[in-house]
């Protein structure tokens, strides 16, 4: 087996075209007549077959690079006694073409060197192969798809990904009408409601090989970081967030915690003061029940729920999870105390049933026992609210003739802006931070 150089033959009046594809691989195994690159001057594209078949050994060009005739495209090992007469390039108009589109009689001719292309035109001599002839591989993906140039001219110009398009050409060739269906869908998916789907065209972030810099490490996200991941974008693309700040005074709160610090022991239960942020956020949701609510699927109605499950975020090994409280409207503090470490050791033992984690009306996410002095958590959507909680402090509060010492715990409510108005996220708020800094509200 001998390798030969293909070298880019006659394509008639062009200098410095530029190569806008690459269409194989070294090692590719490649038919007589397949396209090699494909080439775009300011009038057209053209491909450029290999004018026998074999297996890519080395490929000199790269995408950009410009090329003139008697440039070496590629190094390949032929598998077949060569040549026939140069197979001719085929050539379809650019977007850009304009009336000044090489007529047929201006287009360039075949030329009678074994690796001599010929482009044509969309307006080809009859002698030209049909538009439909070459087999083309696709550069990113390794997947082989086929298409004529003047396809892929037409896929390029609308955005269309051809290794994402369906064929239903003959051997699966991919035609004008399947890049029309496509991007029709593409549309269709894209301006369904909004309150049901991803946000399409969004630009996605650059892939950079961060080994340039310095030593790197791969590890694989887990399961629940995988999963959480997607619906955390879901919702963050998928709500327009606001994000209401307080604090509440939990200086009594934090009083009559210690107070029952001994009970809670013999009951066997600790109480932090998450237990009672659960209480008295059931107690203003029951009060305020757009926040105990979900939009329907239309995004047109609210589905006001007439239970109150709380979700509570729980920081695992493996990642963030959510089990649901259920009826905490109804249960006492020590009740509450004792599920919530019963679930949170479940969840961090990966023990959790899909009922545990499903039903919630609100979430709520706790960073107190860690640190911080504020965050935005993101709505759990289809819930519409969600309450981040920060680690209080002590600080010097005003009360009219002197600043006291005040233990003062922040929150953070994050709403969908859609369903819930600036004002009333504020009145939610407000009327937590008041149940917290008076607990004898709560039997009001
Ligand atoms: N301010 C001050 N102290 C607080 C506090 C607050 N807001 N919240 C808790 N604490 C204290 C507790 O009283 C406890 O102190 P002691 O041991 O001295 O009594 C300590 O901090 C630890 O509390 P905890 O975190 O074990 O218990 P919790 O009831 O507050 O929270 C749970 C339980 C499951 C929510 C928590 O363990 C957890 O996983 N938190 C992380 C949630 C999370 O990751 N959220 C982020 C989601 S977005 O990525």
């Amino acid at each position: 087996m001998t390798v030969k150089s293909v070298t880019l033959p006659d394509i008639g009046n062009y200098k410095d075209v530029p190569v806008i594809e690459v269409l194989v691989a070294v090692g590719d195994r490649i038919e007589k007549e397949q396209s090699l690159i494909t080439l775009e001057s300011d009038k057209a594209t053209m491909e450029i077959p290999s004018p026998f078949a074999g297996i890519v050994r080395r490929v000199m060009v790269k995408t950009d690079d410009k090329m003139n005739i008697g440039d070496v495209i590629a190094e390949i090992e032929a598998t077949e006694e060569a040549a026939d007469p140069a197979p001719a390039p085929e050539t379809s108009p650019s977007a850009e073409s304009s009336p000044s589109t090489p007529t047929p009689s201006e287009a360039p001719q075949p030329v009678p060197p074994a690796t001599a292309p010929v482009p044509a035109t969309a307006t080809a001599p009859a002698a030209a192969p049909s538009s439909e002839s070459y087999p083309v591989n696709a550069p990113t993906s390794g997947a082989r798809f086929h298409a004529s140039p003047s396809v892929r001219a037409f896929a390029r110009t609308l955005g269309a990904d051809l290794s994402k398009v369906v064929g239903t050409g003959v051997k699966n060739r991919i035609l004008k009408s399947d890049v029309e269906a496509f991007v029709k869908q593409a549309l269709t998916a894209a301006s369904a409601s909004p309150g049901t789907t991803g946000g399409a065209g969004i630009p996605p972030l650059p892939t950079i090989d961060f080994s340039q810099f310095g030593e790197t490490e791969t590890v694989p996200l887990s399961r629940i970081q995988k999963r959480s991941g997607k619906h955390l974008s879901s919702c963050w693309l998928n709500i327009p967030h606001v994000t209401q700040f307080d604090e509440a005074d939990i200086t009594d709160l934090e009083a009559f915690r210690q107070s029952l610090k001994t009970r809670a022991e013999k009951a066997g239960v600790k109480l932090t003061p998450l237990v009672f942020i659960l209480k008295a956020v059931a107690r203003v949701l029951a009060e305020q029940p757009k926040f105990n609510a979900s939009l329907d699927a239309t995004g047109e109605n609210l589905i006001l729920k007439k239970y109150i499950h709380i979700g509570v975020a729980v920081d695992t090994p493996n990642g963030l999870v959510v089990p649901v409280i259920r009826n905490v409207d109804q249960k006492g503090l020590f009740a509450l105390s004792a599920e919530l470490a019963e679930v949170s050791k479940r969840a961090r033992d990966g023990k959790l049933s899909p009922d545990d984690l499903s039903g919630g009306c609100f979430s709520i996410s706790s960073l107190g026992g860690i640190g911080g002095t504020q965050f935005t958590p993101i709505v759990n959507g289809p819930e519409v609210a969600i309450l981040g909680v920060s680690r209080a402090k002590m600080a010097p509060v005003w009360q009219g003739d002197a600043f006291e010492p005040r233990l003062m715990l922040p929150l953070a409510l994050s709403y969908d802006h859609r369903v819930i108005d600036g004002a009333q996220g504020a009145r939610f708020i407000t009327a937590l931070s008041s149940v917290l800094s008076d607990l004898r509200e709560l039997i009001l």
